[in-house]
């Protein structure tokens, strides 16, 4: 009897010993980890809005107003706003299409150079008041927002600061105007993400009449700063476009691609007109910036930014699509897509099945990512903790990163499929809360018993699509070659 007494104490014991350092073994792990501090944020950063807008990587622009109808691009301003009469006008079938081509917003010229309004504006005759469309009772802005929030889409406004139709343009009492006109589209459409604001003021136009050109000092006239602080009053939530940002830069070019490298960093001081290379410093950004003004890329589906019927044959073909999204979303921009509504009002088939068949191409390229939750093996990870160890970038959770010790410049990721697989696309995406560090990294693949070079490139950012030959190999190594500060990836995809 004392002695299964004894053996049952003795193996309470045992137990407790067991749990006790079980428990100890515990606290010390996650004390070790706490211990290790996050890197420090490198300046500077996106703000929350700017996070979000990141995220969206793709979405619509909408060019429609008397161009359409007339066939041009810029219309003068004298166009009568009888000829804008879209008789099959719907806004969902424009929205639907868009959101199924995996767009996730929408920006709609309420207002290009011509002046004509999509709104009944209470500070002009020139809109589709004064049009049979609706019998002047149509809103097409707010059509356009209305189907947006119906199919889950984000809204955004474009209102041209150049209007050519504008007895006023050129005079301090436009800016009066123009800042009525965006008052009226900021408070009366419901949630703006996004506010385009167009660098183009060609100089000769109707104005009212007058028939002339007018130049304007692009530096000075529109006094941006007060213009932008209503869009801050009035919309908190809404991030500027323009040449120069505040919030989002042009990549300088309307051919669909931004540089390598993409700095999402740039000085804002630099980006005046009439700057020498000012194209160029847009399309890569700054590697010393002091500005977090992230590019867009804007580019057409067609020749034209109108729909113009004798381009229907020259429609972009999806692969010339998937193209543009490499080298826009694949190098860490945001795409900006225009497909222009016809006389219709309707999108065009042709448009349509381009849209589609992109789609497609998008989603059997990426359908199934060969690194998710696949071991990953670094030679430095931060304080040798947990909390920064190199799986982070396999395990599906975009709050989660692998970081290295600060003074580290050079580290690797070698991502083990588990067996050997067919791969074409690297996707890598760096922690961006915490900056933009990577300057150049290099892919190799594992064949033949030894690492072969595949790819190299430059800045990361948000996202990075890195395209290789298609090879048959089990280990893909990505080596961060030089950063800003010790690299902070927080997501790594293998297609
Ligand atoms: C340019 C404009 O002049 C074009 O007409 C178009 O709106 C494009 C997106 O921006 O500056």
């Amino acid at each position: 009897m004392m002695c299964i007494f004894y053996s049952i104490m003795k193996l309470f014991y045992r137990l407790f010993i067991y749990i006790f350092a079980c428990l100890h073994i515990c606290v010390f792990v996650s004390c070790s980890s706490k211990s290790v501090t996050p890197p420090q944020a490198i300046l500077p950063v996106p703000d929350k809005h700017q996070l979000a807008w990141h995220e969206l990587e793709q979405y619509a622009f909408i060019h429609f107003t008397t161009n359409t109808f007339t066939g041009k691009e810029w219309g003068y301003g004298d166009e009568s706003p009888a000829i804008f009469n879209p008789v099959d006008f719907d806004a969902e079938q424009w929205v639907t299409n868009i959101r199924d081509a995996g767009l996730k917003a929408l920006i709609l010229t309420c207002k290009h150079h011509d002046g004509f309004c999509l709104w009944q504006s209470k500070y002009t005759e020139h809109s589709l008041k004064n049009s049979p469309f609706m019998d002047g009772k149509g809103d097409v802005v707010k059509a356009v927002a209305d189907a947006c929030r119906k199919y889950g889409l984000k809204f955004g406004i474009y209102l041209s600061p150049w209007d050519r139709n504008s007895a006023q343009y050129a005079q301090p009492e436009y800016i009066v105007y123009y800042r009525n006109q965006l008052r009226e589209l900021l408070t009366g459409y419901g949630d703006i993400f996004e506010v385009w604001f167009d660098g183009a003021n060609g100089g000769d136009g109707f104005y009212g009449g007058a028939r002339e050109t007018r130049k304007i000092d692009n530096k000075t006239y529109y006094d941006w700063r007060n213009t932008h602080s209503i869009v801050r009053e009035l919309a908190p939530k809404a991030l500027m476009f323009s040449d120069a940002g505040p919030d989002i830069r042009w990549c300088g070019n309307e051919k669909g691609f931004v540089g390598d490298p993409n700095w999402n960093i740039i000085n804002a001081d630099t980006l005046y007109p009439g700057q020498p290379h000012i194209n160029k410093l847009l399309n890569n950004g700054d590697e010393n910036g002091t500005s977090w003004i992230p590019a867009e890329v804007d580019v057409s589906i067609r020749p034209g930014w109108f729909y113009h019927e004798n381009e229907d044959s020259k429609v972009r073909t999806p692969d010339n699509l998937f193209k543009i999204y490499l080298e826009s979303v694949g190098r860490g921009a945001n795409l900006l897509l225009n497909i222009p509504p016809n006389k219709h009002g309707l999108l065009h088939e042709n448009d349509i099945r381009s849209l589609k068949e992109w789609k497609q191409l998008l989603d059997k390229t990426f359908a199934v990512n060969l690194a998710a939750k696949s071991k990953v093996k670094t030679d430095s990870y931060r304080g040798k903790s947990k909390t920064y160890s190199a799986n982070n970038v396999t395990d599906g959770d975009k709050d989660t990163y692998w970081a290295t010790n600060d003074n580290v410049r050079n580290a690797f990721l070698e991502i083990d499929l588990g067996k050997s697989q067919t791969v074409n696309y690297i996707v890598v995406q760096e922690y961006i809360r915490l900056g933009q560090r990577i300057k150049n990294f290099e892919v190799e693949v594992w064949t033949d018993n030894k690492w072969t070079p595949v790819n190299k490139g430059t800045t990361i950012g948000y996202k990075r699509i890195v395209k290789i030959s298609p090879v048959e190999t089990q280990k893909v190594k990505i080596k961060f070659t030089d950063a800003k500060a010790c690299p902070v990836i927080s997501n790594v995809e293998i297609y």
